[in-house]
């Protein structure tokens, strides 16, 4: 497949932004070559500047999950943007989402809108400081909340586990105030609660990891977080990617989870920049301007994407029926796919929950992060451009989830798997 405009796009591109791109994982430095520049959506397709035409598993890293260009929410947003597109002054619709929110959470009294996953995780973290009065913040390996200093920071070596940075330009100081465990590790967070527990602010965490790869939480680990409770630390659920999408409550709903803070993105934005820190009124009161954590943002609650939201929300919620569809039909993918490769002796563990999944090509279980690391990056490599040159856009990183939408069709998934079998 041939991409010849893509390629002078991207070499103008890197004359004027850093790596030609917006945001790294796009600039496909772990597969190489060059990223196709996409400039059409329709359902589960997409198509790039030289006309070819893919069928989407990025569907832009989570928003889409009703696919690309949806009549009613794109409708819905150009009704706003006719009236204008920004006040910077309270709208009808925040409240509006707000409520649709707290539909879908119903544990949520009130909700902060802000302008990305990373506002969210970052602001959330700084409420939890400020409601507890304490510094410490517990993540794991593997786990990403986007790009707020203190969450680039890799665990450090030692019992302490204190994190050190994972980015230039993150002070060790910040680094050292985030404390990084192993995911689905129980025993070492117990450890580290009996130890430190007073002194820790929050335990942010992914309900369901969709950045190491598809990570399944253990049901003990699970249990242990909700442990935290017991020393006081709050625990937030980073919803930003699982939020809407494993049910219309998200990871809280499915696995019947108790957070005392929740962070949203992606999907509460139907594709447009909104994202959201939610949680009951005795947290949520002492964001500013009731009380004294300080959070703010010029395009926050922006009408546009309110919009997107609410109208993406609206129909998830009218059609409570998607979710059973993207379970039957991410079943298919998933049992397609272990077909395929256990036929051709090809290695490789499978990791779904509903329309999220990734492809780890190393002897199964993978359950850690340690055991997603032992995934042969090179035969991923190969995995993503056979599929790429036969018109199916596989995330360009295995630590990346693939995501479904309820416009894939199951013909979709029988064009996938037989893209995959040539390619292998
Ligand atoms: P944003 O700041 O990118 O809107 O959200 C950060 C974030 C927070 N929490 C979770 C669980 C997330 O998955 C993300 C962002 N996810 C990545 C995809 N793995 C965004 C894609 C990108 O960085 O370009």
């Amino acid at each position: 497949m041939e991409r010849p405009i893509s390629q002078r796009l991207f070499a103008e591109a890197q004359k004027h932004i850093p790596g030609g791109v917006s945001s790294p994982v796009r600039a496909f430095k772990a597969v190489g070559g060059t990223p196709p520049f996409l400039v059409r959506g329709e359902g589960a397709y997409v198509w790039d500047a030289d006309g070819n035409r893919y069928l989407d598993y990025v569907m832009s890293w989570g928003p889409l999950i009703l696919g690309h260009a949806h009549p009613e929410v794109v409708r819905r947003v150009q009704e706003v943007a006719q009236e204008g597109l920004t006040f910077g002054a309270p709208h009808p619709l925040e409240a509006q989402l707000a409520q649709a929110v707290k539909r879908a959470y119903p544990q949520v009294e009130l909700v902060r809108f802000v302008n990305s996953g990373t506002e969210a995780t970052m602001s959330a973290i700084r409420l939890a400081r400020g409601y507890t009065g304490r510094k410490y913040l517990v993540k794991f390996r593997g786990n990403y909340h986007g790009h707020a200093d203190g969450l680039l920071v890799e665990a450090g070596s030692g019992a302490l586990t204190l994190g050190v940075p994972s980015s230039a330009g993150v002070p060790e100081e910040y680094a050292r105030l985030t404390l990084v465990l192993e995911y689905n590790d129980p025993e070492a967070l117990r450890a580290l609660l009996r130890e430190r527990g007073e002194e820790i602010a929050a335990i942010l965490f992914e309900p369901v990891v969709g950045n190491a790869g598809v990570l399944v939480p253990t049901p003990d680990f699970l249990q242990a977080l909700h442990e935290a409770r017991a020393y006081g630390v709050l625990l937030i659920a980073d919803e930003v990617m699982t939020g809407f999408r494993l049910a219309f409550g998200g990871a809280t709903e499915r696995l019947g989870l108790k957070p005392d803070l929740i962070t949203l993105g992606k999907i509460l934005g139907g594709g447009l920049p909104a994202a959201a820190y939610a949680g009951r009124r005795e947290i949520m009161e002492k964001v500013a301007p009731l009380g004294p954590v300080y959070q703010a943002g010029t395009l926050s609650g922006n009408p546009l994407a309110m919009a997107a939201g609410l109208a993406t929300l609206e129909i998830l919620e009218r059609n409570p029926g998607y979710y059973a569809y993207l379970e039957g039909l991410g079943a298919a993918l998933e049992a397609g796919l272990r077909q395929l490769l256990s036929r051709k002796g090809i290695p490789h563990a499978v990791n779904r929950v509903g329309s999220m999944l990734t492809v780890f090509f190393a002897e199964g279980p993978v359950v850690t992060f340690q055991d997603a690391k032992r995934t042969d990056l090179g035969l991923f490599r190969r995995f993503f451009h056979g599929l790429l040159d036969r018109g199916v856009y596989w995330p360009p990183s295995n630590f990346e989830a693939a995501f479904l939408s309820v416009a894939h069709r199951e013909e979709d998934v029988a064009k996938t798997l037989e893209a995959l079998d040539q390619a292998l």
